[in-house]
């Protein structure tokens, strides 16, 4: 056992113990109060104990010692919104967009979302998770330590089912907290061409409270757009899901302003989601609800988007911004979420600070996990990332570097200082 001389004490009374305990660098902690130079962070039972300024530790010891060597710490990373299990890949769909054809035009035509729903259905379990493990490691590697996965590419029960315990089965392998959000209204499947509705009864009778009757469901989201569901059908679908207990997120207002990010706070969701063409209302029902925008650059860059996400409204009004990588096969098949801080800053006008508070403190609120995950603060859980940068807004300002230098979740260290 390691001793930390604690200056102001002797061993003996009122003496912490510790299991680990990170010293000699700075944290930009996510929480009020902000940046810490020279902090220690003390972990026990994989929480944080103690955070602050060396000069104010308290006596302590701790199992093992870790110097940081001057190098800057913030929360794990959290990627809130991600399409990380399917099947198959849209490279071909990229190409033809790259040859004029428009996303709407693709999933009129019966490819898109579609497409993807045809190779998962024809994907077993096991290589639904050997794909979706390649997508999440370069994650992992970025010290991301939560990541949210949907479902939406099986449309049916058994596939949609399969793609949750795909997600489920990530967290169990890999060192990630894993949540699952039930996404089957997310295009209509085939076999219903023509009877949205009696499709949308199937989800809210059958498939969402099954799939949460068997504890695969964390919260419910719904693509509310002209090529997908009315804003009465996803209402029905939020409705189900306030029958069974579970909270709402929302595909909102992406492509055209239908009204989704009022519909989202009225069922106080954690989060409207792209909310590109969202209005001043619904900014304003969004901020009254207390729901996150959760912004998606990927996916606006990717689709060549002109028409921005109104964050002035949103800093106006008080609205909290998440950022994620939306990481999916159509629209944004992004890896890099380190990538998405630099393009919310560029794309969006972000401050490097909103973009780092977009992928900590505020994903945590956008997954209903603001009380355990997202900022470094005492009874937090033990997610840290370590950068070898000079100042967070490094963070945001690289393209295609990856800073991480250890990553610790629930205060194990799972990729280490030596690399
Ligand atoms: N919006 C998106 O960006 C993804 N889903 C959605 O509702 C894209 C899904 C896809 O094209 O596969
Ligand atoms: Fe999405």
């Amino acid at each position: 056992m390691v001793r930390w001389d604690g200056q102001r004490r002797e061993a003996g009374e009122g003496m912490m113990e510790w299991d680990s305990l990170w010293f000699n660098g700075h944290a930009a902690t996510m929480a009020p109060g902000g940046i810490l130079r020279d902090a220690v962070v003390a972990v026990k039972d994989g929480r944080i104990a103690w955070i602050g300024a060396a000069r104010d530790r308290p006596a302590g010891r701790a199992a093992e010692e870790h110097d940081l060597g001057g190098r800057w710490v913030t929360p794990g990373l959290i990627d809130c919104h991600t399409h990380l299990v399917f099947g198959g890949n849209r490279a071909r769909e990229f190409e033809m967009r790259l040859e004029g054809a428009t996303y709407e035009e693709i999933a009129r035509a019966g490819g898109g979302i579609a497409s993807t729903v045809a190779a998962t259905r024809a994907a077993d379990e096991e290589s639904l998770i050997a794909s979706a493990a390649v997508r999440l490691q370069p994650l992992l590697a970025e010290g991301v330590t939560v990541v949210e996965v949907k479902s939406g590419y099986g449309l049916d029960l058994a596939t949609e089912r399969r793609m949750l315990r795909a997600a489920r089965a990530l967290g169990e392998r890999f060192p990630v907290t894993v949540r699952t959000t039930g996404l089957a209204a997310h295009a209509l499947p085939p076999e219903f061409a023509g009877r949205a509705d009696d499709y949308i009864a199937l989800v809210c009778d059958g498939m969402l409270p099954t799939l949460a009757a068997e504890g695969l469901l964390d919260a419910v989201d719904a693509f509310c757009e002209r090529i997908a569901f009315s804003p009465e059908q996803t209402a029905r679908v939020f409705d189900t899901a306030r029958r069974l207990g579970l909270p709402v997120k929302l595909h909102a207002d992406q492509l055209s302003d239908g009204g989704g990010a009022a519909l989202a706070a009225r069922y106080s969701a954690l989060s409207a989601d792209h909310v590109e063409h969202t209005s001043e209302e619904g900014t304003r029902a969004m901020a009254m609800a207390g729901t996150v925008a959760v912004l998606l650059p990927g996916a606006f860059y990717m689709l060549r988007e002109t028409k921005l996400p109104p964050i002035e409204l949103f800093r106006r009004h008080g609205v909290p911004m998440a950022v994620s990588t939306d990481c999916n096969p159509g629209t944004s098949p992004a890896v890099s979420l380190l990538l998405m801080l630099n393009m919310a800053c560029t794309l969006f006008r972000l401050t490097p600070q909103e973009a780092l508070a977009g992928v900590t403190s505020n994903a945590a609120l956008a997954l209903g996990m603001a009380a355990t995950h997202g900022t470094l603060e005492p009874g937090k859980a033990a997610d840290l990332a370590v950068w070898d940068v000079g100042d967070p807004a490094e963070l945001c300002y690289w393209l295609g570097a990856n800073p991480c230098a250890a990553v610790v979740r629930g205060g194990r260290l799972v990729k280490s200082l030596q690399g």
